[in-house]
């Protein structure tokens, strides 16, 4: 039965909805049964129709497209969202039992649309560790441009299906750079506020970080910048913390602390699905079709506008192409996603007047990654808390913020790893290609030497002090610097550039950009809360005056 498309989902999965866990799922067997193969079916029978009129249609249900869901149908609107990806909560456990695999179990489910899986970390103690897996609408897109290849959540809910859960709010000192069209007593005082409290953010119990053996790594982390001088800090997260400590102790099934990160999580993390989302399709006003990709808007003699929708199967075979027509359209396809329709509509005549700002302004957060060799005595613990949950701040002295990072092997790695966000002033462009069809960036691989460079304000120092060796093992060989990719693409759509100051896009009523594309390429820290916070800011604002 794997690799065929069926005409309808599996039995009990062709309903809509947001079924939480695998318990609903226990009776339908594994299509494709051991590892390496991989099941297809279509999408779900309820998804929108051909010829279909809504009077909203949000393209993308990451952060700024689940804000803006459940804020207009609060209001009042019918809200219709499409979403490339697979809905999850739909999707049948693996060879594993669960939905999602470990980080160290990369499976059919990891990748989307890959023959071979394109870890962050290729290697291992210097040997190359992807490997063959088929092709399927994986959760974790790794994105291949000639520069940089760009990790995304695929699949209702978007990035926070993947990504680490940091919800990280700015520095107040630090907006004036982050969005310089906006006003930080609003931000500060009412939508970041909004934001953190809708997503879930809380921060880690310290005297429970004191003793789990799970955040050993955060605290040689910390002893290392203490002993450097660095600022140290918790970071908040949208993980369940009280979770996390039943399952140190046993009584639940471990999520963060049994690998799963990058790949999905089943249980602790509070993912879109189980906040905004929820929140949204429990209006009864808003509903999903996953897997179907927008790939073209146009305005409509008959008024709104025509959007043209492939909907796919999971091994990515177009199954169907649908127009529907919709009032407006919210661009929350990403940053890459929705600078890319945006930049290809805009070329090809579907939209022309969208003006030249469109494509522009694309950073890569300055993402920048790298382990230390720690001494013997410096150990980092066979298991560890997938969830980072501290952070080195050396932003104002030398541009970089450093996540302490897991490196969940399963075995004592003795590195210490990190992920750096860096002042990178480096913008990239999106351009469409005729040629080829496909839209390009100009993203240089050498640009991250200014990152590397920022970094190294850190972690040479830390070197130093505790005689230690950067790792040249994790990303081939002889290689120090993680500089191949980045998780936090913003921009290409910047807001006051291409839209207007809350998001419409110039030269059309009607359409709205609402996700990481409005960010101009940074934001001092990982980026979804501030994605969240100015999609509610927005959204606010497009209600009281357009709706
Ligand atoms: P996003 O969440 O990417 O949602 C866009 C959605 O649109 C996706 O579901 C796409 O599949 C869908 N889509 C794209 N094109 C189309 C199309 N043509 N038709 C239909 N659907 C489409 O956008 N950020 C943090 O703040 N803290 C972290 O700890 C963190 N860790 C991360 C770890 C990883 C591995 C990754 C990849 C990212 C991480 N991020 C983190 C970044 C964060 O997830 C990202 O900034 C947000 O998800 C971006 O939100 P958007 O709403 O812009």
């Amino acid at each position: 039965m794997s690799n065929t498309p069926r005409e309808d989902g599996p039995r009990g999965l062709s309903r809509r909805g947001f079924v939480l866990g695998a318990g609903s799922l226990a009776g339908v067997g594994m299509l494709g049964g051991a590892f390496g193969t991989s099941p297809t079916w279509a999408a779900s029978a309820s998804s929108i129709g051909n010829g279909a009129r809504v009077p909203v249609l949000v393209i993308g249900t990451g952060y700024g497209g689940s804000v803006a869901a459940l804020r207009l149908a609060q209001a009042g609107v019918d809200v219709h969202m499409v979403e490339m990806g697979q809905d999850w909560s739909t999707v049948p456990p693996g060879p594993d039992g669960k939905i999602h695999p470990k980080v160290s179990s990369p499976d059919y489910r990891s990748f989307w649309m890959r023959t071979r899986t394109k870890q962050p970390l290729s290697n291992f103690l210097g040997f190359p560790i992807d490997k063959a897996v088929p092709k399927y609408a994986g959760i974790l897109d790794a994105e291949d441009f000639a520069g940089i290849s760009v990790y995304q959540g695929r699949g209702v809910g978007g990035g926070s299906l993947v990504n680490g859960g940091m919800a990280v709010t700015p520095k107040r000192q630090n907006f004036a750079d982050i969005l310089p069209s906006v006003s930080a007593e609003e931000m500060y005082g009412t939508y970041y506020p909004r934001a953190n409290a809708a997503l879930g953010v809380s921060t880690i119990d310290p005297a429970w970080f004191e003793r789990t053996s799970y955040y050993q790594y955060s605290r040689v982390g910390r002893k290392h910048a203490e002993r450097s001088g660095f600022d140290w800090t918790f970071v908040p997260a949208v993980y369940d913390w009280d979770y996390m400590e039943a399952e140190d102790n046993g009584s639940v099934p471990k999520s963060a602390l049994g690998q799963e990160i990058l790949y999905g999580n089943n249980h602790g993390k509070k993912t879109l699905p189980k906040t905004y989302l929820a929140q949204a399709t429990a209006t009864g006003r808003v509903s999903i079709s996953a897997l179907h990709r927008a790939t073209s808007v146009r305005p409509a003699a008959a008024g709104g506008y025509d959007v043209v929708l492939e909907q796919i199967n999971t091994a990515g075979d177009v199954v169907a192409t649908k127009t529907v027509n919709a009032g407006k359209i919210f661009f929350a396809a990403g940053s890459v996603g929705t600078s890319k329709l945006l930049v290809k509509m805009k070329s090809t005549g579907a939209l022309p007047a969208l003006n030249g700002e469109v494509g522009q302004g694309w950073g890569d957060n300055g993402n920048i990654m790298v382990g230390r060799a720690n001494h013997m005595w410096d150990a980092t613990g066979d298991v560890q808390s997938t969830i980072p949950c501290s952070g080195i701040d050396n932003w104002d002295a030398g541009g970089a913020f450093a996540e302490v990072a897991p490196l969940p092997a399963g075995l004592e790695t003795f590195a210490s790893f990190y992920l750096a966000i860096t002042k990178s002033p480096r913008r990239a462009a999106f351009s469409y290609n005729s040629a080829s069809g496909n839209v390009d960036l100009s993203w240089q691989t050498s640009w991250k030497q200014d990152s590397i460079t920022m970094a190294k304000t850190i972690f040479d120092k830390i070197n130093s002090k505790e005689g230690t060796i950067y790792r040249t093992d994790l990303f081939g060989v002889n290689k120090i610097w993680g500089d191949h990719l980045t998780y936090h693409p913003l921009g290409g759509a910047i807001l006051n550039k291409a839209t207007d100051n809350y998001g419409r896009l110039h030269g059309y009523d009607g359409l709205y950009v609402i996700d990481g594309a409005l960010i101009p390429g940074n934001t001092s820290v990982n980026p979804f809360v501030t994605i969240t916070a100015l999609a509610e800011r927005n959204i606010e604002r497009i209600i009281a005056a357009d709706l």
